[in-house]
């Protein structure tokens, strides 16, 4: 059945409100206007940034739709879209790149001015597509992909490889592409180097990737949940650590296991704590500190300046540095090509009405990546 130009009807997963479950509703998805795409969903991850929308940690304005790791079918397009057509394979992406923005034309930043960080959580023209029971239901991040369909800006959107599987390709939409780029692009891990990576999610097993394909020798694994650490080991990481297990700070266990010779470390939890556990595990004068995980909203951190001025370099990115509508692809067919393997990363295919028990894998650290797939 065509249904360009037509109102969708199919379910979608609602949050009412902040700290509420999941909720399965028939929603309505109106047709993409100028520059907008209609995206078919087939496979979707549940990130952290997702539940960190539930709890407040992250932004959102409600009842929303969250979800951004994705990868659909374009249904159909808007007005004005030359980039793409109805059935490609599709990436929503939560940081666009819309290539005309004054970051867009700075070949090393990827922060584009349609960045939705802040969760205002409407298209260009300041109206969601979505509505439910006669309400209107705000988008999330660019993408809210935990639905049949969606709508996202024409700029937010990377065709893939349409061999891409998209139970394992959906990654690319978040964890893996943060996690490799973080190590590629951001700290630039060199050959031979020692690196540290806390947390053991989808996405510091994602950074282990990395740091691995860039040639570090020493990978140590940082979780407070050992049951993390068999995955991070098969995915590279040398060595792994519970903090729990010393009563001395990390940095001091890390520089005695490896004299101090931590080069780069990767915080990849969103603890404040564990910022600044990481800025002071690296070398004090010549090692590099890349925060990953999202910091809570307004939170402020208070730390020792001399962590920098003795020479360390405190990093941060979004979504890995990279330029996503050019690189994506890229990326996907790389990893079609075997460069890299996805496989331990994904714990858990659900079927998307089965939301709810991802989301507890998650917060139960029972998971590494559920991906939640569609019947359409
Ligand atoms: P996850 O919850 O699957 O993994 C986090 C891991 O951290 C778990 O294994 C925890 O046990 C572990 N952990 C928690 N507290 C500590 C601690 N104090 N010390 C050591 N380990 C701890 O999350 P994820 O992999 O989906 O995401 C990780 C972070 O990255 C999270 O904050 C998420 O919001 C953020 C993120 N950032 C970007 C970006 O563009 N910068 C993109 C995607 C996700
Ligand atoms: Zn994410
Ligand atoms: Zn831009």
């Amino acid at each position: 059945m065509n249904t360009s130009g037509k109102v969708i009807k199919c379910k979608a997963a609602v949050l009412w409100g902040l700290e509420q479950p999941f909720s399965i509703e028939e929603i309505e998805v109106a047709p993409p206007k100028a520059h907008e795409v209609r995206i078919k969903i087939l496979a979707t991850g549940i990130c952290r940034t997702d539940n960190n929308a539930t709890t407040g940690v992250m932004p959102a304005k409600f009842p929303v739709i969250v979800g951004h790791e994705a990868v659909g079918i374009v249904e159909s397009i808007g007005e004005g879209v030359t980039s793409l057509k109805p059935g490609d394979k599709v990436i929503p992406l939560c940081v666009p790149q819309c290539g005309i923005c004054s970051n867009c034309l700075k070949p090393d930043s990827n922060y584009c001015d349609m960045l939705d960080i802040v969760g205002k959580g409407v298209l260009s023209d300041g109206t969601s597509r979505f509505t439910c029971k006669g309400k209107p239901v705000y988008h999330y991040m660019n993408t809210s992909t935990f639905t049949e369909y969606t709508v996202v800006r024409d700029v937010a959107v990377a065709k893939i490889d349409a061999a891409a599987p998209p139970e394992k390709a959906c990654l690319f939409g978040c964890a893996f592409t943060t996690g490799y780029g973080a190590a590629i692009n951001t700290a630039k891990v060199t050959p031979g180097s020692t690196c540290a990576v806390f947390g053991l999610g989808g996405v510091g097993l994602s950074v282990i990737i990395g740091c691995k394909i860039a040639g570090a020798s020493r990978i140590i694994g940082v979780d407070i949940n050992p049951r993390k650490f068999e995955k991070a080991k098969a995915v590279g990481a040398t060595e792994c650590v519970n903090p729990k297990d010393h009563t001395k700070p990390i940095s001091e266990v890390l520089k005695e296991m490896t004299g101090d010779s931590v080069r780069y470390t990767f915080e990849v939890t969103g603890n404040l704590d564990t910022m600044i556990d990481a800025l002071a595990s690296c070398h004090k004068n010549c090692g590099m500190s890349v925060v990953v995980g999202d910091p809570p909203a307004s939170s402020v951190l208070t730390f020792d300046p001399m962590l920098v001025f003795d020479g360390r370099t405190w990093k941060g990115c979004i979504f890995g540095g990279w330029k996503p509508v050019n690189d994506l692809p890229k990326l996907v067919s790389d990893f079609m090509a075997k460069k890299f393997n996805l496989d331990e990363l994904v714990t858990h295919i659900l079927p998307f009405d089965k939301i709810e028990e991802g989301f507890n894998l998650l917060k139960k650290g029972e998971s590494i990546r559920t991906v939640l797939t569609f019947q359409h």
